[in-house]
């Protein structure tokens, strides 16, 4: 199929803004672009798919969402409008922890079915590709069983889901004041469980005062290089523990959040080529003052991500362009910036950069097509959902 009369915004690097392509046409074979250039000089195709002057985009990807769990925390969302603080939620017992509960009671066909319409509102905006962490079960049994719900989504939906495992994400209540005992648990049996099913991509964690130490996350960690898995870090959410030195330390695909990270964090990250992912939602959820070092991170050229941390206490978002707004107008990303966030370097913060992220010749063709004049567009309006069409492997999806 040759997609024509459209625009392309390739967001690869380096060329036009966007790396735009105007008077383009796009060859799509087996399921992957097997061709993009001038109108004129393109191929002939079976099938032409006119697209009256659109945008093309490579569809859209949000690399961290916890958008698998049970329940809802609108009663914590009054609690903290009455002055109480996210951390001090937690510290009593609600927090994470309401989730922990009400996502232990739930099956996985439960889990599911809360997380469906959920999914289909990102799908709905040209997410193509979606990161989903346990961390809301602390238990091998209920690890699982997120896990196993976020692998069905991709069964009931046309998008490719990539999961973590985020057993490290809170100290379950029956470890209360014994951290290293659960950590204990997390190596021993609970990685090596879902490794052994394969129900995980990578390995992440929250390394935070209210959850685990840089000491603790560093144990997870060499048990998730021993069993070969990729990690990731929540790090510097709320205050600098290092979490960023200690993840580039192993690689990291990428550091999430990161509003507290300092130079060295960065500089590490740069030099292990670990993505930042910066989640506006949360920032603005909680009411942060504190922004990303976004300054820092393009000096030391770090890869920027966005994503929605799509979950029940700290950013309840289901809009990655609602995301690229806050990202633009919360930490002053460039609207370029903000696509390459949700793009290419979101694809980078997933492994995936070979695969998806871009248009470009030999990568798969999972596109969102828009009705815009401009891809600034994307970023500028607010609880606007100009998606046109997606495709998956080169098939349209519903809309
Ligand atoms: N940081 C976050 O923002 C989410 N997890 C994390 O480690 C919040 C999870 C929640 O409040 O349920
Ligand atoms: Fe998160």
């Amino acid at each position: 199929m040759l997609l024509t009369n459209a625009r392309f915004a390739t967001m690869q690097s380096g060329g036009a803004p966007y790396g735009a392509l105007d008077d383009a046409a796009l060859l799509i074979e087996a399921g992957r672009i097997a061709w993009l250039g001038p109108l004129s000089a393109a191929p002939r195709a079976a099938e032409t798919a006119d697209l009256g002057g659109r945008w093309v985009l490579p569809g859209l990807v949000d690399c961290h969402t916890h958008i698998v769990f049970g329940g809802n925390r609108a009663r914590e969302f009054e609690l903290r409008l009455e002055g109480a603080t996210y951390e001090e939620v937690a510290r009593a017992g609600g927090g994470i922890l309401s989730t922990v509960k009400a996502t232990r009671a739930a099956s996985v066909d439960e889990l599911v079915a809360q997380a469906l319409p959920r999914l289909d509102h990102l799908l709905a905006e040209g997410v193509t590709t979606i990161e989903i962490k346990s961390g809301y079960g602390l238990e091998l049994e209920s690890e699982i069983r997120m896990l196993e719900a976020a692998r069905r989504l991709a069964d009931e939906r046309d998008v490719e889901v990539q999961t973590s495992l985020l057993a490290a994400h809170a100290v379950p209540p029956e470890f209360k004041g014994r951290a290293d005992a659960y950590v204990d648990i997390v190596v021993s049996q609970i990685i090596p469980a879902v490794r052994k099913a394969g129900l995980a991509d990578a390995v992440d964690g929250f390394c935070e005062g209210i959850a685990f130490s840089p000491a603790q996350m560093r144990r997870v960690f060499e048990k998730a290089r021993a069993v070969d898995l990729p990690v990731k870090l929540h790090a510097e959410q709320l205050s600098d523990l290092k979490g960023a030195v200690l993840a580039a330390g192993f690689g990291a695909l990428s550091a999430d959040h990161l509003e507290y990270v300092q130079e060295d964090g960065v500089r590490a990250m740069a030099a292990a080529g670990t993505v930042a992912v910066l989640l506006p939602g949360a920032f603005y959820t909680l009411r942060e003052k504190q922004a990303p070092p976004v300054d820092l991170l393009r000096r030391h050229g770090v890869p920027i991500a966005i994503a929605t941390d799509c979950n029940p206490g700290s950013s309840p978002v289901t809009s990655l362009l609602l995301v690229l707004n806050m990202a633009a107008t919360l930490f002053r990303l460039t609207p370029e910036e903000a696509l390459a966030g949700v793009t290419r370097n979101a694809a980078r913060a997933l492994g995936l950069e070979a695969e998806i992220g871009t248009l470009e010749v030999g990568k798969r063709a999972d596109l969102a097509i828009f009705d815009i004049d401009h891809p600034a567009e994307l970023a500028y309006r607010i609880g606007y959902n100009p998606l046109f069409a997606s495709l998956r492997e080169g098939r349209w999806r519903p809309c």
